[in-house]
């Protein structure tokens, strides 16, 4: 009898689990676009192409490979509309009785799967390094899940960057040495991009007439769609930028969205690149002397280390992490995150670059939107869902960690160890936007005064009860008494007016 074996967007990976456990002389492969997985929040134009695109292709490579797939496209007039509507139906097609499928990255889709009226085998995701159970045992008995102690033991795992049982060049950690504010020049022109091939064509016709309405711009549309795409993109990143990776990590600049990051992490998440393979080929290039164990220590930290922790916690916190709200934030995110008008020229910069490239790095996403939202007190529910929609790379397992947890502290101290909000000095030293801003950086009260610089006492003093033991944020409390006592209530004052602003929906 044979079985059909269900492969998600997400999981275009020749070696995934549940194809290894397929036979191809009898199993049939089923993939689907489906309203279900385009709607549960309104992904960006861009994600879904990309999506689209690649599951395209990855269907084609699997039946050169002598599978029998079941691809239903989302305009065919029988789609069902959803994953297990796909399934029964193929069910009834084929006679299978069973599905195969490897662990979607999100509650949602998993329960679904669980409750779905035919008998489903959910199998291990074992694209990543650490199991769940590897993640539990790890966790389990510990006060603090610190993600710099997991990383170590993923060094040791791996035994990438390692010199037998002692990290190469003697420290776990070369954070210290990826802070440089923004260079004047950047010497590398971004990732590489692909032109549109017909069948990726008839995708964007298609994306546009059905999506079109979503926030973000879809053309130009470049990015990689197979594998061997994918691979060339990321030998790019390595030969041109990751020299540079590590110094330049935390910068931005306004008119250089990608500076020298590898802008890989959606080909990762959908399965196109392997994490392990591209920690390897970062590790042969700093064995090789090509770079600086900076840039490779500081790249392959983020995969092994933050990008497995995030998953850990996410499956390890269950289905409700999403609805954290530990600081009982309720304002309604503003318009200006969809593109309406804001004099914030940091803010206006990324929302721009977001909607245009559904591509932020990670400073932008979390010192400059996170931060915001954080210091204005914005539902955290709404801004996850802003960053599961806009993003290329967003799906729940990592977004919502990254975003409830790292960026708006809403699990109550899980991830971070303080919340992650800065004045508008720190985005004046790493970025060049404070230049040209309607607001000055300088400036600490009275109109024209950088919000951010308002906002950030106003969080610190509302949040002071909680806040006030953390010894990591003793300086921030001291420097605030210390100031004199009718100037700390003309900058609540103003910060009051702000958050009066946005919530009257007036230009901030
Ligand atoms: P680089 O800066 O070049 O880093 C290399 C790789 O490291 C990335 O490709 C990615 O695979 C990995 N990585 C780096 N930081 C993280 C991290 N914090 N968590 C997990 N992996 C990481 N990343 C996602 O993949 N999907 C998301 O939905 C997502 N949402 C985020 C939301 C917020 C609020 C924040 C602060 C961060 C989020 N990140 C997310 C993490 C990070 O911003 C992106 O992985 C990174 O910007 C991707 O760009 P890049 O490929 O150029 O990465
Ligand atoms: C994100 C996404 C989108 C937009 N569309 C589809 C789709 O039509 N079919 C599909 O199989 N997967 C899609 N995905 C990815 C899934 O939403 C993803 O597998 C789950 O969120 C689990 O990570
Ligand atoms: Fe952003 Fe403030 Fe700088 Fe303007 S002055 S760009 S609002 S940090």
């Amino acid at each position: 009898m044979s079985r059909l074996i269900l492969v998600l967007g997400d999981q275009l990976s020749h070696g995934l689990s549940a194809l290894r456990d397929a036979d191809r002389t009898k199993d049939v492969v089923v993939m689907a676009e489906v309203a279900a997985e385009t709607d549960y929040v309104q992904h960006h134009p861009k994600k879904i192409a990309l999506i689209f695109a690649a599951m395209r292709k990855f269907a084609a490579a699997l039946r050169a490979d002598g599978w029998d797939v079941r691809y239903c496209e989302l305009d065919d007039t029988d789609n069902t509309g959803s994953i297990v509507g796909e399934l029964l139906r193929r069910a009834d097609q084929t006679g299978a009785t069973d599905v195969v499928v490897t662990e979607p990255g999100e509650w949602r889709l998993i329960t679904a799967l669980k409750h779905a009226p035919i008998t489903t085998h959910i199998l291990p995701d074992d694209r990543f390094i650490a199991s769940h159970h590897a993640f539990e045992t790890w966790a389990s008995g510990r006060k603090q899940l610190r993600m710099e102690y997991f990383y170590r033991d993923m060094r040791r795992k791996t035994g990438l960057l390692m010199d037998g049982k002692d990290p190469v060049e003697g420290k776990w950690n070369f954070d210290h040495d990826n802070r440089k504010p923004a260079p004047e020049d950047v010497a590398f022109d971004g990732p590489l991009r692909f032109t549109p091939d017909a069948d990726v064509a008839a995708v964007l016709d298609l994306v546009e007439a059905r999506f079109g309405g979503h926030f973000g711009d879809l053309h130009p549309f470049w990015f990689a769609t197979t594998r061997g795409q994918a691979l060339q993109a990321l030998a790019h990143f390595v030969d041109h930028a990751l020299a540079r990776f590590g110094d330049y990590q935390d910068a931005m600049l306004s008119e250089n969205r990608f500076l020298y990051h590898a802008v890989i992490s959606a080909y990762i998440n959908i399965g196109l690149l392997d994490p392990l393979e591209v920690c390897e080929k970062v590790a042969a290039a700093y064995a090789a002397g090509t770079v600086p164990i900076n840039a490779a220590e500081g790249f392959i930290r983020q995969i092994i280390g933050w990008r497995e922790y995030m998953r850990g916690i996410y499956f390890l916190e269950g289905p409700q992490y999403t609805e954290r709200n530990m600081l009982g934030h309720t304002r309604d995110l503003p318009d200006l995150f969809w593109g309406g008008e804001t004099q914030m020229r940091c803010l206006s910069k990324t929302v721009q670059q977001t909607k245009q490239e559904a591509y932020a790095h990670h400073i932008q996403r979390l010192m400059i939107t996170g931060n915001f939202a954080l210091l204005a007190g914005i539902d955290p529910q709404q801004v996850h869902e802003w960053y599961l929609a806009v993003y290329m790379d967003a799906f729940e397992w990592v977004e919502a960690p990254n975003t409830v947890g790292m960026s708006q502290f809403a699990d109550g101290g899980i991830i971070a160890s303080k919340p992650y909000v800065s004045s508008g000095a720190y985005i004046n030293r790493m970025s060049d936007y404070c230049k040209g801003c309607a607001y000055k950086v300088s400036q600490k009260t009275g109109e024209g005064a950088c919000p951010f610089n308002l906002l950030y006492w106003h969080f610190l003093d509302r949040h002071r009860d909680r806040f006030k033991s953390n010894a990591r944020m003793g300086n921030m409390y001291r420097t605030w008494d210390k100031m004199a006592a009718d100037r700390r209530t003309t900058v609540l004052a103003d910060a009051d007016e702000v958050l009066a602003r946005l919530d009257a929906g007036r230009v901030v």
